[in-house]
């Protein structure tokens, strides 16, 4: 674990100040960029401090370690979400995403793993990175590694094929050591996951497939401790799926639930608007 915190009362307190810190960076890199998937960054926040400072064995002075825990952002377009974080936890200075998303820079919309230190996959087409976590979680099994893998995935992108496929085989293969987290916000790219294609019974569809479920609120910080605490033994052979009902948009009043926010800009109004929204949220 990536933090001091002596018990779990400072460490939700701890988290829950970054995921302030965090949006706020989110919101910069978006006026940085002139524009970003801000609704479905907004989104994760949670998810991706409980697994960066607390789950993941990683060390940022060494992102390449052999023997790390390895998580695929499947929603690549998650950009301007997972990048923060990466430099919250250590990987690099924040100075280094000065220029998001310009030409030359190491960081584009799509994380690169050739370019952003504490990347393990380069996504942005949707529906891979469960595929890419089987393959990753039969290696480590091969070669006897107690080293887990975990996908993050779009409930949008959960209209892919490729997923449940990747599904099925996780389960033929036996693989417990293979952990899902759908951002369930509800929202896809041009309108809500259940107008553009509906997929619901969600949670029972994993359960077809032979997946363990549990279904929790994604901005609560202690619900994400006690399940991702309480992983399945890294030999059983069960995956897990952890849905995570989130609202894209998350902080920010005017984001919050609205489709066109997937991906947008901001201007000098708008910004302060958000970034005294997410002020507001350090008394709640
Ligand atoms: C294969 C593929 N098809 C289409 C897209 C374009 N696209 C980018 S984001 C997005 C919506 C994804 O929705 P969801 O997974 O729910 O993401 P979130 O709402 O969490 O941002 C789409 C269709 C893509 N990146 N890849």
């Amino acid at each position: 674990m990536l933090h001091n915190c002596k018990d779990r009362e400072e460490l939700v307190r701890f988290l829950k100040g970054k995921a302030i810190d965090v949006r706020k960076k989110i919101i910069q890199l978006v006026v940085t960029a002139g524009g970003g998937h801000v609704g479905g960054g907004l989104s994760m926040t949670e998810i991706l401090l409980v697994m960066y400072y607390h789950i993941l064995n990683i060390d940022p002075k060494n992102p390449k370690k052999a023997d790390r825990d390895r998580f695929i952002l499947s929603k690549g377009h998650g950009g301007v979400g997972i990048c923060p974080v990466l430099s919250e936890v250590g990987y690099f200075d924040d100075s280094m995403m000065c220029d998001f998303n310009q030409y030359l820079s190491p960081f584009g919309m799509h994380p690169d793993m050739n370019k952003v230190p504490g990347i393990d996959m380069s996504t942005g087409s949707l529906g891979h990175g469960l595929s890419i976590g089987v393959g990753l979680s039969i290696g480590a099994r091969l070669q006897k590694q107690t080293w887990r893998s975990f996908v993050l995935l779009g409930d949008g992108e959960c209209n892919e094929g490729s997923v449940w496929e990747a599904a099925m085989s996780a389960k033929h293969f036996g693989l417990g050591n293979l952990t899902a987290i759908v951002d369930r916000n509800k929202l896809m790219i041009d309108g809500p996951v259940s107008e553009i294609m509906e997929i619901e019974p969600f949670e029972d569809k994993w359960k077809a497939f032979g997946w363990q479920t549990k279904v929790i609120d994604g901005h609560d910080v202690n619900a994400l401790l006690d399940v991702f605490e309480n992983l399945p033994a890294i030999d059983s052979k069960v995956p897990l799926v952890v849905i995570c009902n989130t609202v894209k948009g998350r902080g920010i009043s005017f984001m919050e639930n609205v489709t066109k926010w997937h991906y947008g800009g901001l201007d000098e109004a708008t910004e302060k608007q958000a970034l005294g929204d997410l002020e507001k949220m350090r008394n709640t």
